[in-house]
């Protein structure tokens, strides 16, 4: 691929044909990063970006001129969708996806192709529900439960990584393990896998319910670093415990997705052994860019699965 600016390459990605617009067009004017780098930074990340996105309903945050220009959430197929992308039909009645009557008809991305297109239109963000769906497309309980923790300043990823140990704990004491995930905007997800069907599968409601009573017993035991309460007000130095992206029709950035911010910072896995450092040394943790998680990748792997 070498193409002029502003100009249109076909590539053939997996055996489907994609036209890929663009690819000296800067998106993140602050670091210079390309277009092109964006796609490169989704094609060689894909082992491991893909296996969390796998099944799940993607809402997509784009930003058609860069990170500085506006952006738009998408959740339904755009006009244009080739017609291999993978799509499911999820009702917005009742608590999946939230109020109104109708259906909204999300794209799962699946493969490398899907994603191509996706970093193709300008996608950086890629959030995803806590649910996934059948080879039908039916949407099953959510098979992990998310807690997300928003550091309100001066908080930040000490404070975080502090308050992490604390709900690493509390998930413990009810036989959840999590998985800490650096958010690549502030904060840190935790996520902990539940069973989805069988026995203690759960619905979104009641992942929703654990999720906050767990950050309401954490507020109780360290009212002077731990808020259950979305207020900014109420949050100036302490660490949010965000229950509420449990919800059917919320969203969480997904591992390895990048963020649409100054810098192309990454939702990064990381291990205990990193939040325990952060929590003892203030500096120790900070917010990775895509170019530092692809060398921690091509070293260590997927560490989400450890
Ligand atoms: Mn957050």
């Amino acid at each position: 691929m070498s193409p002029a600016a502003g100009s249109e390459v076909q590539v053939d990605v997996e055996g489907r044909t994609l036209t890929i617009s663009n690819l000296d067009k800067v998106l993140y004017p602050r670091t210079g990063t390309t277009k092109g780098e964006v796609l490169h930074y989704y094609a060689q990340v894909s082992p491991v970006l893909l296996p969390h996105l796998k099944d799940r309903a993607v809402t997509r945050i784009r930003w058609p001129h860069g990170v500085e220009g506006s952006s738009f959430f998408e959740k339904n197929a755009p006009p244009g969708t080739p017609s291999w992308v993978r799509t499911v039909e999820v009702s917005t009645t009742g608590s999946r996806t939230g109020t109104g009557d109708g259906t909204l008809r999300f794209p799962v991305c699946d493969d490398l192709a899907t994603l191509t297109w996706l970093a193709n239109l300008a996608a950086l963000e890629l959030h995803v529900h806590q649910w996934t769906v059948d080879a039908k497309g039916v949407p099953r309980n959510p098979d992990r439960v998310v807690i997300d923790l928003d550091p309100g300043e001066p908080a930040g990823l000490h404070e975080c990584a502090q308050v992490a140990l604390l709900v690493r704990d509390a998930l413990a004491a009810r036989d959840l393990t999590c998985t800490p995930v650096l958010s690549g905007s502030k904060g840190l997800h935790l996520y902990a896998p539940v069973p989805a069907s069988g026995r203690g599968s759960l619905d979104s409601d009641g992942t929703t319910t654990l999720a906050k009573e767990v950050a309401e017993a954490l507020q109780k035991a360290h009212p002077d670093l731990v808020t259950a309460t979305m207020t900014k007000a109420k949050r100036p130095g302490k660490v949010f415990l965000d229950w509420s992206q449990n919800s059917g029709s919320k969203t969480t950035i997904s591992p390895y997705s990048l963020r649409g911010r100054e810098r192309p910072t990454v939702a990064a896995p990381l291990t205990w052994d990193e939040v325990e450092e952060g929590a003892e040394d203030e500096l120790a943790l900070e917010q990775l860019t895509m170019d530092e998680v692809l060398e921690r990748v091509a070293e260590l792997g997927d560490v989400f699965e450890a």
